[in-house]
């Protein structure tokens, strides 16, 4: 049977969660090495293109204009400094250069400059993601035709977490822009963030959502919740680092073939924590000094945890055994 064609209940998804954590992890190890070689690990880097002043109201974010924060607003940054920062990225080993933007959706005006970007960052001969916000069916398309790889739209949380966390956009808003960036052939990279007070419920909802979709996002961001100050989960309290992993490894049992995206809160994780997230399946990073706004591990830190792990990162002309089995 096609693994992609599985389709997760949700008292299945919670049994594999709910496993003792010795049989979990070498579930999803073994679901891993099925489909990945264990020992490389995909690298993206981040650049915010517009930071701050935005109109949605997303607990967590220092970049909503709702929040009080103290963060400057900007406006969308020049093509040309994108790929400067783009070459940098390549030149220090990334594959993938994502340009993320404080926007509940792109406006006209900006659309040339940000099909100007995406063409710049292939012509330097890396994947291309964005999150913009949402898109609507043309957008998709001048995205699409400019060469645009993936594109990052997080459902965040259950559907019914949801508006606990948003309220100036709906659960179905996100999976209506999934759905059509999908239709357009743009790959789709969905996933969320722990550590919101949500219950473990909602963390199997989650995942079960992005692996029902046909197919599942072929990248899952798993961020964990990096507090901002003046943001209305300031102070939430942390996640247990067990309960993060059993995440992780649900995800990479859940959506064998996709990469699982150790993201936001590396910079808060012991190496344990994230060797032991590796093990349960993760198989991606964001590497640099920031991520948007947040910080991330210094670049020498996560030079010294690859090698101590033996890991090395994937190189751009490299096949997963996932693509080349395709
Ligand atoms: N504005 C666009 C949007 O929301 O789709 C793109 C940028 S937004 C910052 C991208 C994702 O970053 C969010 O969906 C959320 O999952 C994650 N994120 C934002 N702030 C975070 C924080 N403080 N801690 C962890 N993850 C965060
Ligand atoms: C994702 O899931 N995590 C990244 C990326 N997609 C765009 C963003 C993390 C943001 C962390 C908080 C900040 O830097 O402001
Ligand atoms: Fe805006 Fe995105 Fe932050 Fe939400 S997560 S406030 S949409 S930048």
């Amino acid at each position: 049977m096609n693994v992609k064609n599985i389709r997760w209940t949700r008292d299945a998804a919670q049994a594999v969660h709910d496993l003792p954590v010795m049989d979990l992890l070498y579930r999803a190890q073994t679901v891993h090495r099925e489909n990945f070689d264990p020992n490389r690990i995909q690298t993206s880097r981040l650049l915010s293109i517009k930071t701050g002043g935005c109109a949605e109201d997303c607990a967590y974010c220092s970049q909503s204009a709702r929040n009080g924060s103290d963060l400057p607003a900007t406006k969308l940054i020049e093509v040309q400094r994108v790929l400067t920062e783009a070459r940098k990225a390549r030149d220090g080993g990334a594959t993938r250069f994502c340009m993320g933007a404080a926007w509940r959706e792109p406006k006209a005006r900006d659309m040339d400059a940000l099909v100007a970007m995406v063409q710049g960052v292939k012509a330097l001969g890396m994947e291309s993601c964005m999150t913009l916000g949402m898109l609507d069916d043309g957008q998709v398309v001048q995205l699409r035709d400019a060469g645009l790889d993936y594109y990052n739209h997080n459902i965040d949380t259950s559907e019914r977490y949801y508006s606990k966390v948003i309220t100036t956009r709906r659960f179905a808003d996100r999976i209506d822009t999934m759905n059509r960036v999908q239709a357009a052939g743009i790959k789709v990279c969905s996933g969320g963030i722990l550590g919101m007070g949500e219950a473990v419920g909602d963390r199997v909802d989650m995942l079960v959502t992005l692996a029902n979709m046909a197919p599942p996002p072929d990248s899952v961001p798993i961020n964990m919740l990096m507090p901002q100050a003046n943001t209305p989960l300031a102070d939430a309290r942390p996640i247990d680092p067990i309960a993060f992993v059993r995440t992780i490894a649900t995800a990479r049992i859940l959506m064998p073939r996709s990469y699982v995206r150790l993201s936001a809160g590396r910079s808060e994780m012991s190496d344990e924590m994230q060797a032991m997230c590796f093990l349960a399946g993760a198989n991606s990073i964001f590497v640099g000094e920031t991520l948007l706004t947040a910080e991330n591990p210094e670049e020498d830190r996560d030079a010294v945890l690859l090698a101590k792990l033996g890991l090395e990162a994937e190189r751009p002309e490299e096949q997963t055994l996932a693509d080349a089995a395709e």
